[in-house]
């Protein structure tokens, strides 16, 4: 582990807290918004408050051990011996994409065949893309890092390309203001799913030791709260949209 500053320890120790903080908010708000929804949406809900859940609880254990991973002597935050654990991150990833992608598919309210045919083809996938890319982030030179970062990319497209292509031909059957949501949810899946590859490739950009050491967590921290906490806001609102729209077709 390299020596820290006080600052750069402090930026991913308050990162890691408020993503903490931001979990445990939205598990509350999710729970309590399943109300505001139709009954067949209210499942996306429940998915998104464990999601958030199961998130909260890993990031408060990656709290924990940044915090034990280095003491303070004489000004600056030195390794402690104890080591950082990046595997609660990959472990949580390997719980909730499946459950992130079996969220969109729940709001669509697809035929049922459908709808398990999807979530099973691409949380096979995101497991593929989470455990070759767990291989890659704990290895220690960077051709090894490369190789299993490129195998990972293979099943990240798959999955882009398969959500971006139903989530298009399910915008064709919604009312304008469903239409309007899906085409953002689409792309706020794009641009917080492709922030995570970027913040791995940054060892690759020459950044090395602290930098990227505090690079990588707030990186990651970032995007699990958008792709978390803000995805889920995202289909609340389809939801409560959806849920108005069928309330209007049955008038
Ligand atoms: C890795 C390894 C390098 C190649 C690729 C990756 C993609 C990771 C993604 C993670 C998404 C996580 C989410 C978590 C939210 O709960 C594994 C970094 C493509 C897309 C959405």
């Amino acid at each position: 582990m390299p020596t820290l500053s006080i600052g750069e320890f402090s930026l991913v120790y308050n990162m890691l807290s408020f993503a903490l903080a931001a979990m445990f908010g939205s598990f509350i708000f999710f729970i309590l918004a399943r109300e505001q929804v139709g009954q067949k949406y209210r499942i996306a809900l429940v998915m998104s408050a464990v999601v958030v859940a199961v998130a909260g609880y890993h990031y408060w254990r990656i709290f924990d051990s940044w915090g034990a991973a280095f003491t303070l002597e004489n000004g600056a935050y030195v390794a402690s011996g104890k080591p950082f654990n990046d595997g609660y991150r990959y472990v949580d990833w390997l719980l909730t994409v499946p459950l992130l992608v079996a969220e969109l598919v729940a709001v669509l309210a697809l035929s049922r065949e459908k709808s398990l045919g999807l979530t099973a083809r691409l949380s096979l996938a995101a497991v593929l893309m989470i455990a070759t890319g767990y291989v890659g982030e704990v290895a220690t030179d960077m051709v090894t890092r490369a190789i299993w970062g490129a195998i990972s990319t293979v099943p990240f497209l798959y999955i882009l390309w398969v959500l971006w292509g139903e989530l298009g031909r399910a915008v064709d059957r919604q009312t304008d203001e469903v239409k309007i949501l899906l085409r953002n949810t689409r792309l706020l899946l794009l641009a917080t799913w492709g922030f995570y590859p970027i913040v791995y490739l940054l060892p690759m950009f020459g950044i090395t030791g602290a930098s990227v050491l505090v690079g990588i967590q707030v990186g990651y921290s970032i995007a699990d709260v958008a792709a978390k906490c803000g995805y889920g806001l995202m289909i609340y609102a389809i939801a409560q949209a959806k849920s108005r729209a069928d309330a209007g077709a049955k008038a």
